[in-house]
């Protein structure tokens, strides 16, 4: 009898607890259909990484949204094109923005010079396929259809004609924001980021335009797994801007097709993460996980500056498949928050020896090939160094004082018979001196194929002002042979 007065007491104080926690979370409202909605306006579409701005009329409206569907040619990396199948334009669609209870109006035009039907499946409407059916169009054909926002949230939409992963892996997906009735509360930057895809004939960073590959869908394995839609779309020069002290909302997306995202930010920590987008709210977040055909909301403030890198942690997909967005947070540095490095040494545990950072073993392959020329292997040079030397030696080949030598200008490369041959295939260890700076670290062979060896030493010798010349496939083969 006692335990089991014990046990009503646990359930009670469960009951209770549980009570108090939803108590944080907002409350649902239920919008009333029958309602009549006031005037009517024109939705403001914006591209990745734009948001339309907030709403602020008071009561629900008839929102009309007029979205074109154009196929075209774009960038996908440097030197890669793809065709892209937009809602827009752009990769992902236009961003639009609507208010919970609003009467949407959606016109969907298919430009005369498209090749295909096509049409959208809205996952904020409700009703049969979200609008699919009744807005599949030919080109040059237009269709409307309206809904009723009666849920509130982040909703993905996407292009639903058959076969229907084809034209989503084409780029055909966006957000639509079902804004709550008395809106989302302010914050100084809004941003859209979108995940998606692509599979390409061709692999990862392979130049010229690249056909759908429907093999690699169905196998779910993608070359490129990207940010906005291209390589780069958000990141260095592109790269999303706000001040310290700010405060960040991103709507982010996960057109998929086929892949889930585990969205992280390098170097923040989520406040608050609207879960799948809807209005379930969790605070103090390191990952969230994004459906294929999902969305979450993320808030943070900017503290201290520096460089957020927005990836999927999925982390292959950021570092080799273009999976990375960046937030550019500029203003004072606050000790307090963060003190960047206050000391570094050489550390060298005992015993450590030369590693081997390996690419794939296939590309060792001493077969014959055709030797390039300069300029090809300049070209080759800088994204191979980008790939494999950079996070050591740096940006500019300039290193770090004291522990990465640099290879501007270093008199210790120009000296070497073999042109650094050896550096690379074999790694490197002990003291050395660099421009009269002493160095005592270990650098790990890294394993390449005798052309892109060539090709990496051909542009360190003359873009890092070193003794210029051409370093050869073949030299690196003899070099091998003599081993
Ligand atoms: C993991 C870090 C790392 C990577 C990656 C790396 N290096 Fe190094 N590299 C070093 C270190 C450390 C040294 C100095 C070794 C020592 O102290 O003996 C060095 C030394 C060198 C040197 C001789 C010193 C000089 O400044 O001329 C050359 C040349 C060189 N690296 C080229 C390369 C090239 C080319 C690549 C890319 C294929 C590369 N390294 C990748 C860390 C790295
Ligand atoms: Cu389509």
């Amino acid at each position: 009898m006692k335990t089991k007065n014990f046990f009503y007491i646990i359930i009670l104080l469960l009951a209770v607890s549980g009570y108090s926690c939803t108590e944080q979370q907002p409350e649902r409202t239920i919008v009333d259909a029958e309602q009549e909605v006031k005037g009517h306006v024109r939705a403001v579409l914006t591209d990745a990484p734009q948001v339309p701005p907030r709403i602020t009329n008071k009561s629900n409206t008839k929102v009309i949204v007029e979205l074109e569907v154009i196929e075209k040619q774009m960038r996908l990396a440097d030197g890669v094109e793809y065709t892209f199948w937009t809602f827009g334009g752009q990769v992902p669609g236009k961003f639009i923005r609507v208010r919970q209870g609003d009467l949407v109006e959606f016109h969907l035009h298919n430009h005369p010079d498209n090749m295909l039907p096509h049409n959208i499946d809205l996952h904020a409407v409700t009703g049969p396929g979200g609008g699919a059916e009744a807005s599949l169009i030919a080109p040059g054909k237009s269709a409307q259809f309206s809904f009723r926002a009666l849920n509130q949230g982040l909703y993905v939409y996407h292009c639903a004609t058959a076969p229907v992963g084809m034209h989503i892996a084409n780029g055909m997906y966006g957000l639509i924001l079902v804004e709550p009735l008395e809106g989302l509360p302010p914050v100084d930057h809004e941003f859209y980021v979108m995940q998606g895809e692509f599979y390409t004939s061709g692999s990862y960073g392979e130049k010229g335009h690249q056909d759908f590959d429907m093999q690699k869908a169905i196998d779910e394995h993608p070359d490129y797994v990207v940010m906005n839609g291209a390589v780069g779309a958000s990141s260095g020069e592109n790269a999303m801007m706000v001040q310290v002290g700010e405060t960040v909302r991103l709507f982010m997306g996960n057109g998929g097709p086929n892949l889930v995202s585990s969205f992280h930010a390098i170097g923040e920590i989520f406040d608050k993460v609207y879960v799948e987008g809807g209005s379930l709210i969790n605070h103090d977040v390191q990952t969230t996980l994004i459906p294929a055909g999902g969305s979450a909301i993320v808030e943070f403030k900017c503290e201290v500056p520096g460089t957020l890198h927005l990836v999927d942690h999925s982390i292959f997909r950021a570092f080799n498949k273009g999976a990375l967005a960046q937030i550019k947070v500029v203003g004072d540095e606050n000790h307090n928050v963060y003190t960047g490095k206050e000391k570094e040494e050489v550390y060298l545990p005992e015993g450590s020896a030369i590693q081997t950072i390996s690419q794939n073993k296939t590309q060792k392959s001493t077969k014959p090939i055709a030797e390039k020329s300069f300029e090809e292997r300049m070209e080759a040079g800088e994204s191979l160094y980008k790939q494999n030397c950079m996070a050591c030696h740096m940006d500019h080949g300039n290193g770090i004082a004291g522990t990465f030598p640099p290879l501007v200008n270093s008199d210790f490369l120009q000296a070497r018979d073999d042109k650094g041959i050896g550096i690379i295939l074999n790694g490197l260890q002990g003291e050395i001196t660099v421009k009269g700076t002493n160095y005592n670290n270990i650098m790990p062979a890294v394993s390449l194929s005798d052309d892109q060896v060539a090709s990496i030493l051909t542009y360190i010798h003359n873009k890092f002002e070193n003794d210029g010349g051409l370093v050869k496939a073949a030299d690196v083969d003899s070099w091998r042979k003599q081993q």
